[in-house]
């Protein structure tokens, strides 16, 4: 991922950059590619890998990159360079950052790897590993003293933290963490982020499964009055993404069509943060495969989330 990453920089050297917005809790980098460093242009801002065994994130994020940096790069030379294409590019910085989680990643990435070479018993107690979700934090010591790695890293958001939908005990998979940003990967998102949280016009993250577009709030099931105006924005992203193969997506607040969920990323963006196109999107399938979802489905998942995003920018005021 860093390598492709590198790449999609170097289709526009002077024009993209990569921060290390800071390490993780192993000490992996951080890494947010920018395309477009303008230093005042709106922003949108896209993430992935928040939880580990929804790989769908990551890829769906870099097949992203690589559409914006073609475009941007196309339309800086005399290549193929519609209108609708050219605004993208040039009037936003495209902000990337597809391993939120990558300890959570590589955690999970690891034990396929093990199973397919062995199938002795330790290596089955470990094949759950694949479906790891929170991050690998250690500072979680249970009051009847187990310890339990890991925090959700969608419940670890300062935005109603600890509140209903997330939990205070170690060892369940929505553990909200010891404190608000307890967790090194959520404390630098969110520290880069409130740096520009006044560019940022719109804020997305990438999570899977069930085909939804999630929008505030995900802590009470009562919507805010910027609601319809989301909506008819996510309306437009839902029509242009069903046109390319018919994949359906459903629209609403966390809270109302899924579940509450507290001190998530996008009531962060929204609440905290003052960024109002806040999004979060659960990306394909709606069950079948879940988390599994087979290699074949990244391009095409890829390009259908990629006309989705591109209708929804192109709808903002
Ligand atoms: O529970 C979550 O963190 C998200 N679902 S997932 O299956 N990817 O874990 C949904 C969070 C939705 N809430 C908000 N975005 N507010
Ligand atoms: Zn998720």
């Amino acid at each position: 991922m860093f390598n492709f990453l590198e790449q999609l920089r170097l289709m526009n050297p002077a024009d993209s950059e990569i921060e290390i917005t800071g390490k993780s809790f192993e000490g992996r980098d951080l890494r947010l590619l920018k395309i477009g460093i303008s230093g005042d242009k709106p922003i949108i801002w896209i993430d992935g890998g928040t939880h580990a065994r929804e790989w769908i994130g990551p890829a769906t994020n870099m097949y992203m990159a690589y559409q914006v940096a073609l475009a941007k790069q196309q339309c800086s030379k005399d290549g193929p360079c519609d209108a609708e294409t050219r605004h993208l590019v040039e009037t936003y910085d495209w902000y990337f950052q597809p391993s939120v989680n990558p300890d959570g990643y590589e955690f999970s990435q690891k034990n396929v790897r093990k199973s397919s070479s062995s199938h002795n018993s330790l290596t089955m107690n470990c094949s759950q590993d694949r479906l790891w979700r929170k991050t690998r934090s250690e500072s979680n010591i249970a009051p009847w003293g187990v310890m339990c790695r890991g925090a959700d890293p969608n419940r670890n958001y300062k935005a109603n933290w600890g509140k209903d939908g997330s939990s205070g005990n170690p060892c369940s998979q929505t553990y909200a963490g010891t404190h608000y940003h307890s967790e090194a990967e959520i404390l630098a998102l969110t520290n880069k982020v409130s740096t520009i949280a006044d560019r940022i016009r719109m804020f997305i993250s990438l999570h899977s499964y069930s085909q939804i577009f999630l929008l505030p709030y995900g802590y009470t099931d009562e919507i805010p009055p910027e609601y319809d105006e989301l909506e008819r924005v996510a309306i437009q992203g839902a029509e242009a993404l069903k046109a390319r193969r018919g994949t359906e997506y459903r629209i609403g607040s966390s809270a109302r069509i899924l579940y509450a969920a507290s001190g998530t990323a996008s009531d962060w963006a929204f609440e905290t943060s003052k960024i109002k196109y806040s999004y979060t999107f659960e990306l394909p399938d709606t069950g079948d495969k879940g988390f599994v979802l087979p290699a074949e489905e990244i391009r095409p998942v890829g390009d259908e989330t990629w006309a989705g995003v591109r209708a929804m920018v192109l709808a903002l005021p």
